[in-house]
């Protein structure tokens, strides 16, 4: 596989983002959506936050109540024999197994701009804050798919009652209408396909299960875009393979003569993220007729590698040009990357891999 990595890469880090909650420093400008507006190319950043500690034992914790609009800042001690602090991203009581009782930071969505899709310029203001009770730990990782002049933008929304899926609607990134809440704890990575199939809707989701199964990808169709039905098991974690301990959805479904190409992502069961693909039947995609062996992208370039929680590849978008994919991915829970692949050569892999 040829990989073209930006040479601009890393091409948006945190101190190209200004913070915008005061005593507050930008830990993260990742996992961004893509979307093609106008003559622009628009990265729907993931910004993560927390306040500053200058005691490197004490972690603060931002909880944005988003009834009264004020962020709350929760103190935890490193020492406290209450909590396990064993995740730069999150901490748990002893109470919990598994799982997560707080975020050290909270993520918004911002956008940064681009005209040549390699320079960017990030947005004062937030586009997507948390706005309902369903997000005040944050909104997280967001995809767009494009219908005619609409874009649907479905994002984590992360409180203490789990993690569900939200959507929203956009014609120009300044306004937007909420859909409500699409899938329900826990349920991350969900793509809306770009149009429908025999008259659906469809979505990939990952429900993310704790007790029989794993976290594998499945498929559900609608009439609407927000009644979600008909959930099919699609894909599962491969033992002993780059993605046996969790696998999800990662860019828009990209239509080309073969099928429906998915390019997910995959992680080891050490949190070692790569992306790989798989094609769908285009007249069922619940079908997979193909699935990569191999990783398309993995961590291995500095940036790639090293970062706030390293080994971490997370595409979320890209865009299509003929045979070219410029895939926008996430880099270390850190900064954004691009590279470009060639579709003919990922199908080819899929054929060889199937
Ligand atoms: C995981 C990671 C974090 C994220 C939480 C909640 O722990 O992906 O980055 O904040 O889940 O979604």
């Amino acid at each position: 596989m040829n990989i073209y990595r930006y040479e601009e890469n890393p091409m948006i880090t945190p101190v190209d983002v200004k913070p915008y909650h005061e005593g507050f420093e930008v830990i993260g400008a990742f996992n961004a959506g893509v979307a093609k507006y106008k003559d622009e190319v628009l990265l729907l950043l993931r910004v993560a936050e927390r306040p500053i500690s200058e005691n490197p034992d004490i972690v603060k914790v931002p909880i944005y109540n988003t009834e009264s609009k004020e962020m709350i800042i929760k103190e935890f001690d490193k020492n406290d024999k209450n909590y396990i602090f064993d995740d730069p991203r999150t901490f748990r009581s002893t109470d919990k197994v598994e799982g997560f009782s707080y975020l050290t930071s909270l993520s918004y969505i911002r956008i940064a701009r681009s005209k040549d899709g390699r320079n960017f310029t990030v947005d004062s203001e937030p586009f997507l804050y948390p706005f309902n009770e369903y997000q005040s730990f944050g909104i997280e990782d967001a995809r767009v798919t494009q219908m005619g002049d609409t874009y649907y933008i479905n994002f984590s929304s992360v409180s203490e009652v789990g993690v569900c899926d939200s959507l929203v609607s956009t014609k120009d990134f300044v306004t937007f209408t909420d859909k409500g809440n699409i899938f329900a704890p826990e349920n991350k990575d969900v793509l809306i396909f770009p149009e429908k199939v025999n008259g659906l809707y469809y979505a990939l989701h990952r429900p993310s299960l704790k007790s029989i199964g794993n976290y594998d990808m499945w498929i559900a169709t609608s009439p609407d875009l927000q009644h979600w039905g008909n959930h099919k098991h699609l894909a599962g974690v491969r033992e002993g393979h780059w993605d046996n301990g969790r696998i999800g959805g990662g860019l828009v479904p990209i239509k080309t003569e073969k099928g429906w190409l998915e390019i997910y992502h995959g992680a080891t069961s050490e949190s070692r993220y790569c992306m790989g693909a798989m094609l769908l039947d285009l007249e069922n995609p619940t079908k997979v007729i193909a699935r990569t062996k191999t990783p398309i992208l993995e961590p291995e370039a500095e940036y790639e590698k090293k970062g706030f929680f390293g080994e971490v590849v997370f595409g979320c978008g890209g865009i299509v040009n003929e045979d070219i994919l410029q895939m926008y991915y996430g880099v270390s829970d850190t900064s954004m990357a691009c590279c470009e692949l060639s579709i003919q050569e990922i199908l080819k892999q899929l054929e060889e891999e199937m």
